[in-house]
């Protein structure tokens, strides 16, 4: 079933904007004091000299690569994203789409190991190069929540942290790929098992369609003031996990919602992190997308730090005052996942939530 687009995408919607980096090794003080700001401005911020050792990444981004580079009926064993797996094309299970393949793990090590047999021909390498990169941006997690525990004066500073650090976490890690749209062949396989072919030949419409006429099509203003042709890989949408650590390779794609229908593009930094968190409306959780690059291979992997499904999930007691009141009714994990995973990308996931 084919389903149209929530939001239109309106044209030349991108306006760059200088976006909050913070170094990690500076007096901590002051990094609780950014990060809280950051937060509440914006939603995002970038990590850098995070304690993230470059191998770790490095090896984390060669399995991915190899992963996608291999052929479709290789890939589609790893498959169906239910909700984890490989997908491509569909996203979540309501209709969404995107020019995008992706792996979807649970961080857990038991799911890590077995998943990893359909996914590598060295299952071993993969999940250990998996368990690598997810220990240590969980650790980059955890040092960041509790800095966040601290700016918001909580009483027990570590509380958020030790949600995702717990063992039972219901953390997941995704491997985003967003192949380019020029100069390849690209073959990408949709979840019908059927594959798709794109002989790009360095023209925007190279394969005979009117993009502008396309779902998700826009126009984005590109570096050098002109207009070009954009599609959406990941469609607009804010994370419903309690905080969010995005790495990319050097190609630009991702944007943060400004509000207003205007994008502001996150320069590619393979050497920093994006991250986003979220607090009962004092803390934003920032609406993002993820254009296609057309000429380069765009590849991010993303951790999404989630508490247990058991776990409460309640305002914290200090965000809470006679002037900002509890905005969501508490719930579980498990509620609050199986609401989101029953609504389409684009929407509020908390609304169900609402108090007032
Ligand atoms: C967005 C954040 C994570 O990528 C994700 C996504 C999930 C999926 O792709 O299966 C969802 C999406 C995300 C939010 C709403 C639902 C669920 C697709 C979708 C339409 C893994 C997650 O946890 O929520």
């Amino acid at each position: 079933m084919v389903v149209a687009p929530l939001t239109p995408v309106r044209p030349d919607c991108i306006r760059p904007i200088g976006l909050p980096v913070i170094d990690l090794t500076r007096k901590r003080s002051d990094v609780v004091d950014l990060i809280v700001r950051a937060s509440e401005e914006l939603g995002f911020f970038k990590v850098v000299n995070h304690g993230v050792p470059r191998q770790v990444v490095a090896n984390m981004e060669a399995e991915a690569f190899a992963f996608f580079s291999q052929s479709p009926p290789e890939k589609i064993k790893a498959g169906p994203p239910n909700p984890l797996g490989y997908g491509c094309k569909n996203i979540g299970f309501n209709g969404d789409t995107g020019e995008v393949e992706y792996l979807l793990l649970h961080t857990n090590q038991a799911s890590i190991n077995h998943r990893s047999k359909t996914i590598s021909k060295d299952p071993n390498k993969f999940s250990c190069t998996v368990r690598e990169y997810v220990e240590a941006v969980k650790d980059l997690a955890v040092e960041i929540l509790e800095m966040v525990g601290e700016g918001l004066r909580l009483s027990d500073p570590k509380k958020l942290a030790r949600l995702i650090r717990d063992g039972e976490s219901d953390s997941v890690f995704r491997l985003n790929h967003y192949p380019s749209l020029i100069s390849t062949t690209t073959t990408t396989t949709n979840n019908n098992g059927t594959v798709d072919k794109d002989n790009n030949n360095n023209s925007s419409s190279s394969n005979g369609r009117d993009m502008s006429s396309q779902q998700g099509w826009c126009n984005v203003v590109n570096g050098g003031g002109g207009s070009v042709k954009g599609v959406v890989g990941f469609g607009e949408h804010s994370d419903p996990q309690i905080l969010t650590l995005l790495r990319s390779n050097d190609v630009v794609g991702l944007q943060i919602s400004l509000g207003d229908g205007l994008w502001a593009p996150v320069s590619p930094d393979p050497d920093s992190f994006c991250v986003n968190a979220l607090t009962n409306g004092r803390f934003i959780s920032v609406r993002h997308r993820a254009m296609v690059n057309p000429y380069r291979s765009r590849l991010s992997m993303v951790y999404f730090g989630a508490p247990p499904l058991h776990a409460r999930i309640a305002p914290l007691p200090e965000t809470v005052t006679a002037q900002t009141p509890s905005l969501y009714r508490p719930f579980t994990w498990a509620e609050y996942k199986k609401a989101a995973y029953s609504l389409r990308l684009s929407h509020s996931r908390l609304d169900p939530f609402r108090t007032v």
